[in-house]
């Protein structure tokens, strides 16, 4: 059971407990939050950081490690931190072109106040009671104010390394909406996991974007002492969060951004090497998600799988054992952080291109863009597959997976 209302277990009701043991398997770097009325829960910050240290330390061992989980909050503050930062890259999928962008400073973009809509409902009935859905007419909530540890610029403390550490850091991606990518000024960043599994060779890029849900393990070698820029970019120019990374003695410096024109590589899930995938699928699924507003038509608060809306949309269902694929394009307007509950699914093809993509929980599918998961049906029971922007899966991007 894994908390999602009325599906994996019944919710726990105000002023009682409940408890959970598990195994502490496998190491790595999770999380763990409330299921229930997301936007105002996880919203409101209930979750945190969950990290199973590995039996054996990790090599080369690091000298140093940060835990940074993003969140996003709404306040209705009308800007962004109030706070400069940069222009948001975009990755492309396959990797192909490194982006720019990340050194502009074109931020200031005041984020215009929206406004705050009824809170979302909780109603159904059967299998899906306690799912919080929007309301006819609900506007978007604005999640509108980012944090790194709970702080928001300019309060958010000075991370400090010491010249030739190994640093590792796990980030978290913890938000509500804004696919963040994570970047260091003066420094490449070393990813060795993804959503907390290892990947084959560590991938070395400027930038690491995670969608809601999404967390990567990074590596880097202090070697360039200073005092240095450390962001959260979010989906807009003027979002996101940033924290100096300073070396001892350099505290005074001026901070430094990551140089304007640059031509910085964003990771794209192409960089990230996971075991090769053997065998053929005994089940495919193809998934189409679509909704939102797009040239002037539909709504930010519905979202469909197929054309359908939770809980209308089509459940998935497979028999123990089985290798299932599942074929997800993308054809609105916004990322999708895809997060399958139960299983651990490994990404195996790319806009058609067969890859021996990376192990994990969560995946960001982009504007267009189609990818390939498959995952053993291990683990019987009843799931949920759904996008974990907290917008969008109220909105209606969810569905089922059962075993026959
Ligand atoms: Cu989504």
């Amino acid at each position: 059971m894994d908390g999602v209302p009325d599906l994996s277990q019944a919710p726990i009701p105000p002023g009682s407990s409940f408890t959970y043991e598990f195994v502490a398997a496998p190491a790595g770097t999770r999380w763990y939050h409330s299921h229930f009325d997301e936007i105002a829960q996880q919203g409101a910050g209930l979750y945190g950081a969950l990290i199973i240290e590995p039996r054996q330390p990790i090599q080369p061992q690091p000298d140093r490690e940060y835990t940074i989980v993003a969140s996003q909050w709404q306040t209705g503050a009308t800007e962004a931190n109030g706070s400069p930062l940069p222009a948001v890259p975009t990755p492309s999928a396959d990797g192909m072109a490194g982006m720019s962008g990340m050194g502009g400073m074109s931020g200031m973009t005041g984020m215009g106040s929206q406004p705050r809509g009824p809170t979302p409902t909780t109603s159904g009935s059967g299998a899906t009671a306690g799912m919080t859905m929007f309301p006819p007419g609900a506007t978007l909530p604005a999640f509108d104010t980012f944090t790194l540890n709970g702080k928001a610029v300019p309060a958010v403390p000075p991370l400090v390394v010491h010249e030739g550490e190994r640093l590792h850091l796990r980030l978290i991606n913890a938000g509500a909406t804004d696919t963040l990518v994570f970047g260091l000024a003066g420094h490449k960043l070393s990813v060795t996991n993804s959503d907390g599994n290892p990947l084959l060779t560590p991938a070395e890029v400027d930038g690491v974007p995670l969608g809601v849900g999404e967390r990567a393990d990074v590596e880097f070698v202090a070697n360039n002492p200073g005092r240095w820029r450390f962001l959260a970019l979010g989906n807009k120019a003027g979002r996101g969060a940033y924290a100096s990374r300073v070396y001892e003695g350099h505290e005074k410096d001026r901070i430094q951004d990551f140089p304007s024109n640059a031509n910085l590589h964003v990771a794209s899930y192409a960089d990230f090497v996971g075991p090769p995938h053997l065998g053929a699928p005994d089940r495919t699924m193809k998934l189409e998600l679509s909704g939102g507003a797009m040239m002037g038509m539909g709504s930010e608060t519905n979202w469909t799988i197929n054309g359908k809306n939770f809980p209308n949309t089509d459940s998935l269902y497979v028999k123990s054992g089985e290798r299932v694929r599942l074929s997800i394009l993308n054809m609105s307007m916004e990322d999708h952080p895809m997060h399958l509950h139960g299983h651990t699914f490994q990404l195996v093809a790319v806009n058609g291109r067969s890859v021996d993509g990376p192990l994990k929980d969560t995946l960001t599918v982009r504007h267009m863009e189609q990818y390939d998961i498959e995952f053993i049906a291990n683990n019987p029971g009843d799931w949920l597959f759904h996008c974990h922007n907290l917008v969008h899966m109220t909105g209606g991007l969810m569905m089922e997976l059962h075993y026959q």
